[in-house]
């Protein structure tokens, strides 16, 4: 199901999540999540009554996710149901908006993240800085930030507000269009390897 240039972006997604790095997405990722946001939260430090607020949250995304991703029902995610959870919203929803509650939170904070700078809006600087984090190919930055900005994003000086970043992580989640406009939001994923998107692609039962 779904074309290698769905499993590429999808991938790279998919790795923001699958934090302990197995291929699939089980509660120990959110845990992990939850500690990350932690960290981040309270700079550096794992601060217990902050992990707990985290903890709860994650823990809701989870039930969340595998009520709406996992098909059957193993309390994993596995990449193939992970690829059939965004082709499924993508008929199901319009925009960002009619997204499941858990998605909409997280863009929030997705976004919050990336505006390195805090000043509301999500600039080239700011990309360089996510891609320079991610390991991902900064040389092609301003390349790819270019193909994502329309006219409202030029009168805000070339940067994306809040609502703009998530209609583009939108489409990037949803779109079957090779050339969507939202496709490099979440980094250069095209130096990925496909031979390393296939082996995560294979069903784990
Ligand atoms: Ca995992
Ligand atoms: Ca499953
Ligand atoms: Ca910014």
């Amino acid at each position: 199901m779904g074309s290698t240039f769905r499993h590429k972006h999808l991938y790279t997604f998919h790795k923001f999540w699958d934090v302990n790095g197995d291929g699939v997405l089980t509660w120990d990722d959110f845990r992990q999540l939850a500690e990350k946001y932690t960290k981040i939260q309270r700079r550096g430090k794992l601060d217990q009554d902050v992990y707990k607020r985290w903890e709860s949250i994650l823990s809701k995304w989870w039930d969340e996710l595998t009520q709406h991703a996992d098909f059957n029902k193993d309390t994993v995610v596995e990449f193939d149901e992970w690829l059939k959870f965004f082709h499924n919203l993508g008929q199901q929803t319009k925009s960002h908006k009619e997204l499941p509650d858990f998605l909409q939170t997280y863009l929030q904070l997705f976004f919050f993240i990336m505006d390195s700078n805090k000043d509301g809006l999500f600039c080239v600087k700011d990309y360089k800085k996510y891609l320079a984090s991610h390991d991902m190919d900064v040389t092609r930055a301003k390349d790819c930030f270019e193909t994502m900005i329309n006219d409202e994003d030029r009168s805000n000086g070339n940067a994306m507000t809040s609502d703009r970043f998530r209609e583009l992580v939108y489409d990037f989640w949803v779109s079957q269009d090779p050339s969507s406009p939202g496709k490099y939001i979440c980094g250069t994923f095209d130096s990925a390897l496909l031979q390393e998107l296939e082996s995560m692609n294979k069903s784990k039962n």
